[in-house]
């Protein structure tokens, strides 16, 4: 299974995704550091928010084989830039989460996350547990290893290396 980066302010939903991609009842537990699991590495929302901690993010995400997006679906405001996929390389996509929450608007989050530049949207629950396996799926979707020659075709034809 790819390992999954989790970035997204604080009370995104990401340490409630990993419980659920995990199969575990989803129950509070505010992150305090990073921690790295078998399938996700799980950030705290505050490094997302912070200028300088942000920086740490980009550190961590290397260990990661994608990077996700978290934004609940009930969020007022948004916190990624666009076009902040350049600075990414390896896939990078977005996670709606909270989708069954009263006031969702996933297609306003959908777009926050189409335009920082995320190549797959999935809408999630973590506690009803609607969009985690579609996830699931994606993660354990077996990618062939990058070699030098397949990175250079790719990058002749403006492609991502992965692509
Ligand atoms: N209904 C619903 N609630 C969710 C979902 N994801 C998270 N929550 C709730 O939102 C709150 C915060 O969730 P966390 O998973 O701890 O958020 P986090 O992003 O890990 O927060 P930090 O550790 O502070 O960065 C908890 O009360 C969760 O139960 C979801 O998909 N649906
Ligand atoms: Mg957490």
């Amino acid at each position: 299974m790819r390992k999954l980066f989790l970035c997204g302010r604080s009370e995104a939903g990401k340490t409630s995704l990993t419980q659920a991609l995990k199969g575990e009842q989803v129950h509070y537990q505010k992150t305090q550091y990073v921690k790295t699991w078998d399938i996700t590495i799980d950030t705290p929302g505050e490094y997302a928010e912070t200028k300088t901690l942000a920086m740490a993010l980009g550190i961590f995400s290397f260990d990661s084989d994608v990077v996700g997006l978290l934004c609940g679906a009930d969020e007022p405001y948004n916190l990624f830039d666009p076009a902040i996929n350049g600075v990414v390389n390896r896939p990078m996509i977005g996670i709606i989460t909270k989708i069954d929450e009263p006031n969702a608007n996933v297609p306003m989050v959908r777009r926050w996350l189409e335009e920082a530049g995320c190549e797959r949207i999935f809408p999630v629950d973590s506690v009803t547990g609607r969009g985690i396996d579609e996830l699931r799926d994606y993660l354990l979707e077996e990618k062939q290893p990058l070699d030098l020659d397949r990175v250079m075709e790719n990058q002749r034809k403006g492609l991502k290396d992965w692509a």
